[in-house]
């Protein structure tokens, strides 16, 4: 059975981020709406952000999801790889095979086992194409950014990445610089719709 849509009334090839309501620390308690809403804004795409109000829920009984043209789609990684394709020739540009290849291991080691994969990745110098660049910055930074900009419960983690990982810090405060002009902003009003560009 279809599900029922969030956002009843809406445009065509609009994109609707149905994702939890804001909080102050940060804009998304889920690192997984943190690098969907990062990378929706790398790659340009127009969305409107809806509040779940922690009652909607995807499908899989999780947030985010999209809804697009009347359809839900959910998990990040499904919708990234679809709006990708939607925006290819656009703002991302295509890969090879390869790069494909070694995209998906460090994305999908980064999304499992976050930060060690990711330390390692950002210090090599691949040359992959934005997409993947893209991709791997929005993936590191929804997971880093829940524990660089929040308070923790213990240290040990935070002070790992400080003592080892600054370059990841000063890779995440850029994506934050450059993304989220609206960060401070957001944490004050919690507002879903700060202008951002
Ligand atoms: N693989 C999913 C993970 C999404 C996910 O784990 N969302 C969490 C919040 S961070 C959630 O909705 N959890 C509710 C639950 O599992 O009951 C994706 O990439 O979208």
């Amino acid at each position: 059975m279809p599900q029922k849509l969030v956002k009843s009334e809406w445009e065509q090839d609009k994109v609707y981020l149905i994702q939890f309501p804001r909080t102050g620390c940060l804009p998304s308690p889920s690192p997984y709406s943190l690098k969907l809403e990062t990378w929706l804004r790398m790659a340009g795409i127009d969305y409107e952000n809806v509040s779940n109000e922690f009652k909607h829920m995807s499908k899989r009984g999780q947030q985010p999801f999209i809804e697009l043209n009347g359809e839900q789609i959910s998990d990040t990684s499904i919708i990234i790889d679809i709006l990708a394709d939607k925006v290819k020739g656009k703002e991302l540009t295509e890969l090879s095979t390869l790069d494909k290849a070694k995209e998906h291991a460090f994305y999908t080691l980064i999304e499992h086992h976050l930060t060690l994969l990711g330390f390692y990745s950002r210090s090599q110098s691949f040359k992959w194409g934005k997409r993947s660049i893209c991709l791997i910055d929005a993936t590191l930074f929804g997971h880093l950014a829940e524990i660089l900009y929040t308070p923790q419960f213990t240290k040990e983690i935070k002070e790992y990445i400080e003592t080892n990982a600054q370059n990841l810090i000063a890779h995440s405060n850029r994506i934050k610089v450059l993304y989220w002009p609206d960060w401070e902003e957001i944490g004050q009003s919690l507002k879903m719709d700060t202008k951002w560009r």
